[in-house]
């Protein structure tokens, strides 16, 4: 059977990429039969630490995250739901990763040499996150791993080192894989339609899932579009409009090929409707679960007890396996 997970990196205000590209189907994958320990989620707030970040804002980021993700669906009575450095297993193996993979590889990464080269000291964890990011799928067994198409590249390198260290030291972890959502797997920024929207780089592109809505239509009214007038999708030759039309096609559930539009402004209006439509109950029910703060947090930590049980037994085979036997 499949075990599905996905953690969420609190490292900023989330997005609307975030939303379409792992929330939903994260919480997609929940089904209202699902068995709670097939399905591991969470808020990996050790990943936040790759980067600049404010330690007085940290926990407050990680709970607005966790709001939000069970705004969107992901219910943590379906699911074990928790935060990641409540759970020690995660470094531990990490390191073990670490010794198994080589610096080559992890300097590879893309999202280390864009995210480097916008850093005038950049942080030895962010060249080692992908070890960390193995760690978090391989201590649960995943078999499959919702994410946006810019963690592809990682979940690729962590079967890469599950293979590896499974073929050196005996078959101790499952190999995961990468699943994407049909729709709007990078969605893209909308003022600068060549780069990712990304909840750390500070956009007037940026859809953030707490803007209110008048701001949400400006941002949209706002979008780059390209040059001529005719609206067709074209991710290359015309890159803005075709954002929008991923972006309204994964709020609408209507296929891009059946979406016909006379001009960008209609398009645009459709486009900050749908998303208005899909941001409106998110953000209430969000406030409705921000209001008991002790909930949420006892919520995290109920999960992460139960997240402590299913790492233990294949954090003592990788340590087993690798000769540690203290
Ligand atoms: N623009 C995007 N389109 C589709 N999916 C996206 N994701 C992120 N941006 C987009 C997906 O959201 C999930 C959460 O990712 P994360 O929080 O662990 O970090 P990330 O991938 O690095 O996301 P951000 O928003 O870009 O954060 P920063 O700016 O800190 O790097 C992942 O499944 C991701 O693919």
């Amino acid at each position: 059977m499949a075990r599905v997970l996905s953690l969420f990196t609190p490292s900023g205000r989330p997005t609307l990429g975030n939303l379409l590209g792992a929330l939903h189907p994260s919480a997609q994958r929940l089904g209202p039969d699902a068995s709670r320990t097939d399905h591991v989620y969470g808020i990996s707030d050790l990943h936040a630490l790759t980067t600049p970040h404010d330690p007085a804002l940290l926990n407050e980021r990680s709970l607005e995250l966790a709001g939000l993700a069970v705004a969107a669906g992901i219910d943590p009575a379906r699911c074990v739901f928790f935060r990641q450095s409540a759970v020690p297993a995660h470094t531990e193996l990490s390191y073990l990763l670490e010794s198994t993979a080589y610096y080559g590889e992890m300097h590879r990464m893309i999202q280390f040499k864009e995210k480097s080269a916008r850093q005038e000291a950049v942080r030895l964890s962010l060249l080692t996150y992908p070890a960390l990011m193995a760690a978090d799928i391989l201590l649960y067994q995943a078999t499959e791993v919702p994410v946006g198409a810019d963690q592809s590249q990682h979940v690729e390198l962590t079967r890469d080192l599950a293979e590896r260290f499974n073929r050196q030291y005996g078959p101790v972890f499952a190999l995961p894989r990468a699943v994407h959502p049909a729709t709007a797997a990078r969605v893209m920024d909308l003022a600068e339609p060549s780069r990712k929207m990304s909840k750390s780089v500070d956009s007037p592109g940026t859809i953030y899932l707490l803007d209110p809505v008048d701001v949400v239509r400006r941002k949209v009214m706002r979008a780059v579009t390209d040059s001529g007038s005719e609206v067709a999708y074209d991710p290359e030759g015309k890159p803005g409009v075709s954002n929008l039309l991923d972006i309204l096609s994964a709020c609408t559930d209507v296929p891009v090929e059946t979406l016909s539009y006379a001009s960008y402004g209609a398009l645009k209006r459709d486009t900050a409707d749908a998303v208005i439509g899909l941001l409106e109950p998110l953000q209430k029910r969000y406030d409705e679960i921000a209001a008991d703060r002790a909930e949420l947090e006892e919520v995290l930590r109920a999960g992460a007890e139960q997240a402590r049980a299913l790492a233990e037994p294949t954090l003592a085979a990788a340590r087993k396996a690798i000769g540690l036997t203290a």
